[in-house]
């Protein structure tokens, strides 16, 4: 066929590649999410239902796209993980962004009326951002998802404290601003405790630790998996069989899709779960 006198603008087109043999992060995070958890009237700090909604959301964005191996959520962001091997035939940072952030926004839209049967959505809708981000280790991947989970460690005390002091203690949001300024955790800690007799230990695992989604397969010892060693000298991704590669994935669609509140910082998340970082999947556990 022809060329037209108009496919120059083709040319117009720019590369946006993102580093290959690289773990690929991809964070959202609401747009404007102080104004619309106000319009929605979310219970402060932490309102249950939005964040089964956000948790909800990154499940069925793990179901419709396999080659993610690990989500992790708290607030209005959640950051998806795609493995290192996973990325070969896509690596355009705006294709992998935007299905992210399509596939997420839609299902956030469409599961809302479950979370919230009495407030009916209105615009402005619910709209997300979002970057891709390149790790080139799995020490640089663990310790993003690390920072993510201190992150929430440290805005939860911070904000369960300054709630509990306007809520409980009556006080203004200056004052207790005012109060909390310079303060450590311990301080804070102290401050629930001898105050509100509120031991944050308590608090529920979903606030204190955000929410890590993953694909459910037999726990393994830790110790007796060195995944880690094997995944880092892998120079180019293993050339699969094309059965292999239907059997990956036949197995991957049906692992269950977990919502858990864990501790991702420690080894010992990573190290039972070989498969997160090997990016083979486990064997499917036996209904109980
Ligand atoms: N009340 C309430 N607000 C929330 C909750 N989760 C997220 N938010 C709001 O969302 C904001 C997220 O922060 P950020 O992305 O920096 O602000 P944004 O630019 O307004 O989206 C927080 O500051 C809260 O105002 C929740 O569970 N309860
Ligand atoms: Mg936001």
């Amino acid at each position: 066929m022809a060329n037209s006198k108009f496919e120059y603008v083709r040319l117009f087109e720019q590369p946006d590649q993102l580093l290959p043999n690289t773990w690929v992060v991809v964070r959202i995070d609401g747009r404007g999410f102080t104004k619309f958890a106000t319009k929605y009237a979310f219970e402060k700090p932490n309102d249950k239902r939005a964040l089964e909604l956000m948790n909800a959301a990154a499940r069925a964005v793990m179901t419709e796209l396999p080659d993610i191996t690990i989500a992790y959520g708290v607030s209005d962001e959640y950051s998806f993980v795609f493995h290192k091997s996973c990325t070969l035939f896509e690596r355009r940072a705006s294709k992998l962004v935007s299905t992210i952030v399509s596939t997420f926004t839609g299902y956030y839209v469409h599961l809302w009326s479950a979370h919230f049967p009495d407030s009916p959505l209105s615009p402005p809708l619910p709209s997300f951002d979002g970057r891709a981000v390149c790790y080139p280790s799995i020490q640089n991947l663990r310790d993003y998802m690390s920072w993510r989970q201190v992150d929430c460690h440290i805005n939860n005390l911070y904000n369960t404290t300054f709630w509990a002091l306007i809520q409980l203690g009556g006080m203004g949001h200056t004052e207790a601003e005012q109060l909390l300024k310079g303060t450590y955790a311990a301080d804070k800690n102290e401050i629930l405790f001898s105050r509100f007799s509120i031991n944050y230990n308590n608090e529920p695992e979903m606030y204190k630790k955000g929410s890590v989604v993953f694909r459910d397969y037999e726990l393994v010892e830790p110790g007796t998996h060195d995944v880690a060693k094997e995944v880092e000298d892998m120079v180019e991704p293993v050339q699969q069989s094309k059965t292999q590669h239907e059997n990956d994935k036949k197995r991957r669609a049906k692992a269950r899709i977990l919502v858990e509140h864990l501790d991702i910082i420690k080894d010992d998340f990573w190290d039972r779960r070989p498969w997160l970082l090997s990016g083979k999947p486990g064997k499917i556990p036996k209904e109980p």
